[in-house]
């Protein structure tokens, strides 16, 4: 049975893979590369097919810009399937954008560091994996000293988003509360994605022009980032892009110790690590919540909302064994219960919580996936089987969807899966699963 999951999720990433040496999402609703998502394809490719897993990783950072930043898509092709595209995000504006590629003026989350660490423990010739780790790694650093130059205004190790989109968990219902503070433009625009997958399951036309209004800021700044700093509305310290900071600074650091020399580089991250973790854990955490919350750093207050999020300081090892337990009864009496599935990504309790819409209620398998790791961390073996074991169900049922509806029972019979369809980083990630 297993067996024959996997040969499905290969055949799902053999063909999103593209000649330029990239792999799209999923066909028709994104048709470009996207960080994150590479990221996690390239755990996929890894268990596989190490050719195709390291040109991932290899085109991802051949796109990066000569300020060390990684943007959130890179438009490889010129494919009009997709809005906004290349035309409206304008990365040539900014003076430091590659040259090779045009792409977005955003960022997603800094996945790249821990994903070579992964690629690393999967490789069968470690030798030959260390050599191109050998070959990418500067780059990734240099990402991460683009970060904390470039994203970290009050020096407190922990770095601000400057829109939804960096988040990858782009309507989660956390970003109603910044909509509120905002009263952008009514654009006149051409959806696409509702085109691929009903609308009901997207985001609304009134969200897409605050997402619109945010890139119009930048770009009228072309995009600089102490402009962007001092100027844009959305200003958050997310805890699920700091954690994936945090994690993949902690695999640089392993990775540099394994090459040899590069102790400038390791202190560098040393220290990095213990402010980023001291302030996440000092700020971020809630105590009447027994969650991590995110920040919203331009009108300096909690958004005191639980969502999957919260939970994803366990895969980078941020909570103290106490903290982590606590974190684990929320997630439970919160998320867990025998009607339904680990892990919706917002609080089921709260009403803004909708299990189909998106990132406003789905389980997602990019979040299960760390929470697993998570987990596994701190020794919630059950809890983590019991995410393994919902993740593998779900696909089985359904295929490999975007997203999952989490309630066991939903009204429509065989059927809990959302979004797109032979969803690249569901099939990734879904091997990893099965072959770990
Ligand atoms: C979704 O985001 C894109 C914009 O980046 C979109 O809705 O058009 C998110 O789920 C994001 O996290 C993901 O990287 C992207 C591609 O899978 O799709």
């Amino acid at each position: 049975m297993n067996e024959d999951l996997i040969d499905k999720a290969i055949n799902i990433l053999d063909a999103n893979f593209q000649k330029g040496g990239f792999t799209i999402p999923s066909k028709g609703l994104y048709p470009f590369q996207w960080k994150w998502d590479s990221g996690f394809i390239a755990i996929g490719f890894a268990h596989y097919d190490i050719e195709k897993s390291k040109t991932e990783i290899r085109t991802l950072l051949n796109a990066q810009w000569d300020n060390g930043f990684i943007p959130h898509i890179i438009f490889h092709t010129d494919n009009d399937s997709y809005f906004p595209g290349a035309d409206f995000h304008q990365s040539e504006l900014h003076p430091k954008s590659s040259k090779k590629y045009r792409s977005t003026g955003m960022t997603q989350p800094p996945v790249t560091g821990f994903v070579l660490q992964e690629m690393y423990r999967i490789a069968k010739y470690k030798e030959s994996m260390l050599n191109f780790i050998r070959e990418q790694i500067e780059k990734v650093y240099q990402n991460h000293v683009y970060f904390y130059t470039n994203r970290d205004p009050q020096n407190e190790g922990l770095m601000y988003i400057y829109h939804n989109w960096e988040s990858g968990t782009d309507n989660s219902p956390v970003w109603d509360d910044i909509w509120m503070t905002m009263n952008p433009p009514q654009y006149n625009f051409t959806r696409k994605d509702t085109t691929h997958v009903d609308a009901s399951q997207r985001p609304s036309n009134r969200e897409y022009d605050h997402y619109l209004h945010l890139i119009d800021i930048a770009k009228e700044n072309n995009y600089d980032d102490v402009k962007i700093a001092e100027l844009s509305p959305f200003l958050v310290q997310d805890p699920l892009f700091n954690a994936m900071l945090i994690k993949s600074n902690q695999a640089l650091i392993e990775l540099y110790e394994l090459i040899g020399g590069n102790e400038d580089k390791i202190k560098t991250l040393l220290k990095w690590q213990s402010k980023s973790i001291a302030s996440f854990n000092e700020k971020l955490f809630d105590v009447e919540l027994d969650a991590y919350v995110h920040y919203d750093l331009r009108n300096e207050k909690a958004i005191r909302h639980i969502t999957s999020s919260s939970f994803s300081p366990l895969f980078a090892n941020i909570p103290s064994p106490e903290r982590a337990k606590i974190l684990v009864n929320t997630m439970l009496e919160k998320f867990g219960g025998e009607d339904k599935y680990l892990c919706a990504s917002f609080d089921p309790t709260n009403d803004r919580f909708n299990p189909r819409k998106y990132w406003r209620g789905p389980v997602w398998i990019n979040m299960n996936w760390m929470l697993y790791y998570g987990l596994k961390n701190y020794k919630f073996d059950d809890v983590a089987e019991q995410i393994k074991k919902d993740s593998i169900e779900l696909i089985q049922r359904d295929g490999f969807f975007e997203y999952f509806d989490c309630r066991k029972d939903n009204g429509e019979p065989n059927r809990t899966g959302y979004g797109g369809d032979n969803f690249s980083w569901s099939a990734a990630l879904l091997i990893d699963l099965l072959k770990s």
